[in-house]
């Protein structure tokens, strides 16, 4: 749900900032400290905070004149467990990092002193889990702090609560809402000049046939479906398309529908876990010129603005929980599966009435080979399915045969490093594998196959002759047998390359393996492009004809 009309008070910019290693302080009135800047990780900020994976403490003091009706302090993204204080009073607490809260509050007219408390501590049963900040069941920095843009907002007395709006390509659009009490409702298609008065209601369905353009990744053609509940405006941008599954593949707009993209991550020099703007730019517009159509949020729900641009420039999404990493203890744990149900439902709410969103990834790489693996893959997809039946499900698979959660799935997604992992070295050995284990997995399941995961690291401006590992020439050629074999099984709905970018990872447990960043990035972290770009644009274009 978007809004340009409630009062807005934007927090983004320089703070001060306090470590408490041991999570021991107690600073909700003040402190000292240093400054920092959010929205953005700690980490890279200063050196001395790079290791930090506990607490930090962040202040900032504001002047406001607050208007009229409830106050919110709204957090876009911050994590893992966040705590605020307004002038030494508690708001209250969040879990998880990636999933848009707000916390009721009330600014004073003149100066306020706001304290937010973040503990970055990771365990085994945090979304996602670890056993210490460098000894994480996952492969990606565990970066903490307020990384997405924090602000206070307003909303009159009587307001909008939720929006979920959706079209397909036949121009059929359904809009539902919801309100925090009875009000006159109009909802109004901007560009068509349509106004619907849905009369005084607290919820309501709006079902109507309209003609429009649909929305794809060729022409990503938004409509603007505003909604006034009293005073209050809210609205989405609406993109109208269909998304179908069948036994042979994707079909979008009606169209044969083949994913070329990547998996990516959402991190960048200094920033942390943020790409600031520019840099979104630049990468989607990379994506575009290599002819890519999409993107897997590996591995966690991505920033509003991360999502924005997708559905801006029309790039075609499988959203993905942070469920990473996850075993029997996770599988077999009541208490983990409430939580696990709550970041499922507040992604799926955030984001569905995105266009860009096609698919939803509900875990990456879980040891999911028992029957409670495939119970907890059901009861989430259940939960799915009741706030959006719209979208196909799917996880990232690396037990192929042996997973059972792929039995839930309307799509099988696999994870695949023969040539890396194992069959090091040997390309012709680890393609011919990489074959054998889809067609496997498509006999199995007789689904559509996506392969999420494929890549090798490449060290930028390291270069052999003939291919071998670690080298440019490797990850480039790997990728070329990869996509060429793959390309020609009809039944194969997309090849997503793992990286997009070298990204930061953490020291332990994978140790020798990783030399500060993942290296399996087709362009650098700055985002210069490695050999295996230049040829991925050829590679792209095999299936031509779909979309
Ligand atoms: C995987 C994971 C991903 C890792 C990648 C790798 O299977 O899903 O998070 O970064 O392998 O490079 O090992």
């Amino acid at each position: 749900m978007r809004t340009d009309s409630r009062w807005r008070f934007d927090l983004s910019g320089f703070w001060r900032f306090r470590p408490d290693p041991k999570g021991e302080g107690d600073y909700s009135r003040g402190f000292e400290g240093e400054p920092i800047y959010v929205p953005a990780s700690w980490n890279e900020q200063n050196p001395a905070w790079d290791q930090l994976g506990t607490v930090g403490w962040y202040l900032r003091d504001f002047r406001v004149e607050p208007p009229q009706g409830d106050m919110w302090l709204v957090f876009e993204g911050a994590g893992y467990r966040t705590r605020a204080w307004l002038n030494g009073e508690e708001l209250g607490e969040h879990e998880g990092s990636f999933t848009k809260f707000r916390l009721k509050c009330s600014p004073r007219r003149g100066w306020n002193r706001l304290v937010v408390r973040v503990d970055n501590t990771i365990a085994p049963d945090s979304i996602p889990p670890g056993d210490g900040f460098n000894d994480t069941y996952f492969d990606f920095f565990h970066y903490g702090g307020i990384h997405r843009p924090v602000y206070l907002e307003a909303t009159p007395s009587v307001h909008a609560e939720d929006l979920f709006v959706t079209g397909d390509a036949d121009g059929n659009l359904r809009v539902e809402g919801r309100s925090n009490s009875e009000a006159e409702v109009v909802v109004e298609l901007r560009e068509l000049g349509k106004t619907w008065k849905m009369g005084v209601v607290d919820r309501f369905v709006l079902e109507q046939r309209v003609t429009v353009t649909p929305w794809s990744p060729e022409v990503p053609r938004l409509y603007s479906l505003e909604v006034r509940v009293g005073n209050d405006e809210v609205y989405e941008r609406v993109g109208f398309r269909t998304v179908e599954v069948e036994s042979e593949g994707l079909r979008l707009n009606g169209r044969k529908l083949f994913l070329k993209g990547f998996g990516r991550h959402e991190d960048f020099p200094t920033f942390g876990r943020r790409i600031p703007g520019p840099a979104l730019i630049r990468d989607f517009q990379m994506m575009k010129e290599v002819g890519a159509n999409s993107f897997r949020t590996s591995h966690y729900p991505y920033s509003d603005e991360h999502l924005d641009l997708a559905d801006e420039m029309g790039f075609l999404v499988i959203l993905e929980t942070p469920l990473v990493g996850l075993g029997e203890r996770h599988f077999r744990d009541r208490s983990f599966l409430e939580k696990a149900v709550n970041v499922t439902r507040e992604m799926v709410v955030q984001h569905r009435s995105r266009p860009s969103v096609i698919m939803y990834s509900l875990m990456n790489e879980p040891d999911s080979r028992t029957e409670e693996a495939r119970a907890f893959a059901s009861a989430l997809k259940d939960v799915v399915r009741a706030l959006d039946s719209t979208r196909p499900i799917t996880h990232a698979s690396n037990r192929f045969l042996e997973d059972r959660a792929t039995e839930v799935d309307d799509v099988v997604s696999v994870n695949m490093y023969f040539g890396w992992y194992t069959y090091s070295g040997d390309l012709e050995e680890g393609t011919r594998k990489a074959v054998e284990t889809v067609e496997e997995v498509r006999r199995k399941f007789g689904k559509p196959v996506l392969v999420t995961e494929f890549g090798a690291d490449a060290l930028s401006g390291v270069h052999w002759d003939p291919p071998v590992a670690w080298t440019e020439e490797y990850q480039a050629e790997m990728i070329r047998r990869y996509v060429e074999s793959l390309s020609s099984l009809e039944y194969v709905a997309g090849l997503h390359v793992w990286n997009f970018a070298d990204f930061r990872t953490p020291q332990g447990r994978r140790g020798p393996t990783r030399t500060v960043l993942n290296r399996k990035g087709v362009v650098t972290r700055d985002r210069q492009p490695k050999l295996a770009w230049k040829v991925l644009k050829d590679l792209f274009s095999l299936r031509g004809g779909e979309v």
